[in-house]
């Protein structure tokens, strides 16, 4: 197999005169602004920067030059890190960081009260979870591709559903969803739904790795007929858990079709397994579709149970209860082996489920799934359009748009990329078919694979990026882990073209690569978004109701509109502090010596902190983020009395 070089040196990107213009006026009125007080300067630079995207001519090497920018976001997931990952592609620069799921000074995540009341605190005012584990991210759609409204990601240690708004790239949701353990595999709704009688608006889909028992409630554990696993809707805008449908079996993946009428989890588990080698005894597991619409009439009809404490409607989707397939909430498809990732192609015609444990990947034809709900295919296998050969270890699939599918090879360490309709030709038995049209080597052992904007109707068909766990001797050892190696190949010609590595801290998982146009960031917050907001440093003051004392504050470069406050020991302290600054990136942050705080503060933006002064003495309070050329200077003193 083949290693091919970049050929070219050609720019990736170029930014219209105009948007460029303004992008250096907006970052030569940062530097006034170090200079003094600048008020009243609105910021419209981002989004004029934003617009057009460059195509990456075959030979492009990806590089982008410095000053340049990319042409399309990448939103990555961490894994264990908890956090959202923001690169620019296809350079795989790394643009931001997204805490989600996990602490974070950087921007105070896990610190403020408003972030905590994001991510739930105990009665005590602590965080419930310190930890996170986010593998899947996907945004939202309208009409078939992104709208750059909203990305989500998953925890699949506690089972949390996370939102981040797309306008300033922050966590604004998290929603726990009970009763299910091992919730991995997401995907929201690709169109508004089809019924607007049924439901307002659009849906996450989630489902869940383990089977726990249900309830799960300390007794039942060695019992396995109890067990179960559910796939869970979640509503888009409101984050509310809609309802949930039991399965026969686990999910891992989760796809939705263009239509809004299927939903569907590929599972490794059909056996039921609780052990390692139980859950490999079959030759065969599944994909189960879900019919939405009849999930949601089985809810509105009141055909549904409630688990332990839960509310959520849970409907029964297991094979015993779904025999007629005209009245079926699921349908579940034999696929080889453990399959892993399900993908819905572009064209809206497949999802492809990739075989993990066979060398396959099975293309399942979603009018044909249809056909069999309608009762006009007696055998779910029947809705099998192909199921070619690819090599060793296939996990996930990308798409170009052009009819090609791009499948990861974890065991072989190879992107493989081969035609669909080929595919189906052979498997009808056509010869002469020629399935696969490429391999390349990737380094080393791949996970997710995804294309610029893939599972889009505008799939482009430019950049592929490949996943890699193990990066072995691509960069300078760093000790015991090796940091992961994401790959950008140019699929633009018939052969895909590595042109670079990007080392990445452990452990990512899925990301989607999203046109840079698409997406519309905001700068600077709005003050009256904020109804705690100071206005004005003649605000600033300290308030005592008893033992509860709030400190009013501003923070206006470089100064902070209390030069000291005193509280007194034992007391509960709350700081409010306002970002009267209206620059953009002109961020403060708040730190206090010995406190355990700190947190940054946006233009506009309104952060408070909630803490019990336990210590007595002088704790200088600095600004913790770079501001102004007095930064340093950028200081106030709580005096905490005995
Ligand atoms: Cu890593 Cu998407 Cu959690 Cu596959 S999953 S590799
Ligand atoms: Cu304000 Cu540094
Ligand atoms: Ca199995």
């Amino acid at each position: 197999m083949k290693q091919r070089k970049p050929n070219s040196t050609a720019a990736e990107t170029t930014i219209p005169d105009e948007g460029r213009r303004r992008f250096l006026g907006t970052a030569a009125v940062i530097g006034v602004a170090g200079a003094g007080l600048t008020a009243g300067i609105s910021v419209a630079g981002a989004a004029d920067q934003q617009s057009g995207t460059a195509a990456n001519p075959s030979g492009s090497t990806g590089e982008v030059e410095p000053g340049q920018l990319d042409s399309y976001y990448g939103l990555w997931s961490s894994g264990h890190a908890g956090e959202m990952r923001v690169l620019g592609i296809p350079s795989g620069r790394l643009l931001k960081r997204i805490p989600v799921f996990s602490v974070d000074c950087m921007s105070g995540w896990g610190i403020t009260n408003e972030s905590k009341k994001i991510m739930g605190t105990k009665p005590d005012g602590s965080l419930i979870y310190n930890t996170g584990d986010l593998h899947h991210v996907h945004a939202s759609y309208k009409e078939g591709t992104y709208d750059g409204k909203y990305a989500w990601g998953n925890d699949k240690l506690h089972s949390r559903l996370a939102r981040v708004r797309l306008d300033t790239m922050e966590c604004d949701r998290i929603t726990e969803i009970p009763n299910v353990q091992g919730f991995h595999g997401m995907f929201p709704d690709k169109r508004d739904p089809v019924d607007p009688a049924v439901n307002s608006t659009t849906r996450v889909f989630c489902g869940a790795e383990f089977s726990i028992p249900l309830p799960n409630n300390g007794k039942g554990a060695d019992d396995v007929k109890q067990y179960g696993s559910l796939f869970t809707c979640v509503d888009a805008e409101t984050m509310a858990v809609r309802w949930q449908c039991r399965v026969d079996g686990n999910m891992d993946l989760v796809a939705t079709s263009f239509d809004g009428k299927l939903a569907a989890s590929n599972q490794y588990n059909t056996e039921n397994g609780v052990h390692y080698e139980d859950m490999m005894s079959a030759e065969r597991d599944a994909c189960v579709f879900f019919h939405i619409a009849r999930i949601e009439q089985a809810v509105k009809d009141g055909r549904f149970k409630t688990i332990g404490t839960s509310k959520v409607p849970v409907v029964d989707g297991r094979k015993a209860a779904n025999t007629d397939p005209k009245m079926a909430l699921t349908c579940y498809v034999p696929v080889p082996k453990n399959p892993h990732g399900v993908n819905a192609t572009p064209d809206g015609k497949y999802f492809i489920c990739a075989g993990k444990l066979s060398p396959t990947a099975t293309v399942i034809d979603l009018q044909q799934v249809l056909s069999w709900f309608n009762g006009a295919l007696k055998d779910p296998r029947d809705t099998v359009a192909a199921e070619p050969e690819l090599g060793l270890g296939p996990l996930h699939t990308a798409f170009d748009g052009k009819g090609n599918a791009y499948t990861t090879l974890f065991l072989d360490s190879t992107a493989v990329k081969w035609n669909i309709e080929e595919a189906i030709k052979a498997y009808q038995g056509y010869k002469a078919a020629k399935v696969v049209l490429d391999r390349l080597d990737v380094h080393y052992q791949p996970g997710h694979i995804n294309a610029s904007m893939s599972e889009t109707t505008q799939a482009d068909g430019k950049w592929l990026a490949v996943g890699c766990k193990f990066s072995k001797d691509r960069f300078l050892p760093v000790g015991p882990l090796h940091p992961e190696n994401e790959q950008i190949i140019d699929i633009s010609g018939d052969e895909m073209r590595l042109v670079h590595e990007t080392p990445v801290s452990p452990e990512p998982h899925d990301f989607i690569i999203v046109k840079r146009d698409l997406i519309k960031t905001r700068q600077v917050y709005n003050l009256d978004d904020f109804p705690n907001a100071v206005k004005d440093p003649k605000e600033c003051r300290v308030e005592r109701h008893g033992k509860k004392v709030t400190v009013y504050l501003t923070a206006l470069a470089p100064i902070f509109g209390l030069r000291e406050f005193k509280v007194k020991r034992g007391d509960e302290v709350t700081i409010i502090l306002t970002n009267l600054d209206m620059v953009e990136d002109l961020a403060h942050g708040f730190g206090i010596a010995n406190y355990d705080i700190n947190f940054i503060v946006h233009p506009q933006q309104t952060q408070s902190v909630t803490f019990k002064a336990d210590k007595a003495g002088v704790f200088w309070c600095y600004c913790t983020h770079f501001c102004h050329a007095l930064h340093l200077e950028m200081r106030s003193r709580m005096i905490v009395e005995v």
